[in-house]
C-alpha cells in the first residue's frame, strides 16, 4: 500500500468528484479508501484542475477539500501548509462562531473555513485504488 501512495505523489494526480453528502471526516475516510486522500492543492495549476472538475460536472455548490485545523494542515500528511499554495476567500479563514476547523471550496475556487460536521459533497485526490471496482 505504501507503494501506492508513493506512486500517486510522483505521477500526475487526478481529482474525483465525491457526489455524496458527507461530513469532512466521512469524506476523508471515503477518499482514503477509494483513492489517496481528500483533495490536496499544491499550486495554481492544481487549483484550476480542481475547479474544472467541479465546473465540468455543472455543480454550483461547495465541496470539502483536504485542509483542516489544529494548525492548518493538509490531509495528505507530507504537505506543508505554511510553505504551500493558498486560495482563501477574502476575510477567510475567520473561524466564524469559533467552530470552523475544516475547509470547503466555492465554485469560484476560493476557500472558506466552516464547521467540520456540515454534510456536503467533496473532492478526492489521487489514483484510484485498484482493489475497488
Ligand atoms: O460571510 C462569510 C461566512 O459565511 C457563513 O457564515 C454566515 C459561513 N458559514 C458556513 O458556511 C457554515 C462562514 O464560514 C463564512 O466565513
Ligand atoms: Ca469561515
Amino acid at each position: 500500500l505504501s507503494g501506492l501512495y508513493t506512486l500517486s505523489s510522483c505521477l500526475a494526480h487526478e481529482y474525483h468528484f465525491g457526489n455524496m453528502n458527507k461530513t469532512w471526516t466521512e469524506a476523508q475516510r471515503y477518499c482514503r479508501e477509494k483513492y489517496t486522500d481528500l483533495a490536496t492543492i499544491d499550486n495554481m495549476e492544481d487549483m484550476k484542475k480542481l475547479i474544472n472538475t467541479v465546473v465540468d460536472i455543472g455543480y454550483n455548490g461547495t465541496v470539502w477539500i483536504g485542509l483542516k485545523k489544529g494548525e492548518w494542515q493538509w490531509s495528505l500528511a507530507d504537505r506543508d501548509y505554511s510553505q504551500g499554495y493558498v486560495n482563501w476567500e477574502e476575510n477567510e479563514p475567520n473561524n466564524s462562531g469559533g467552530k470552523e476547523d475544516c475547509v470547503f471550496m466555492r465554485r469560484s475556487g476560493k476557500w472558506n473555513d466552516a464547521p467540520c460536521n456540515i454534510q456536503q459533497l467533496f473532492i478526492c485526490y489521487g489514483i484510484k485504488n485498484s482493489k475497488e471496482s
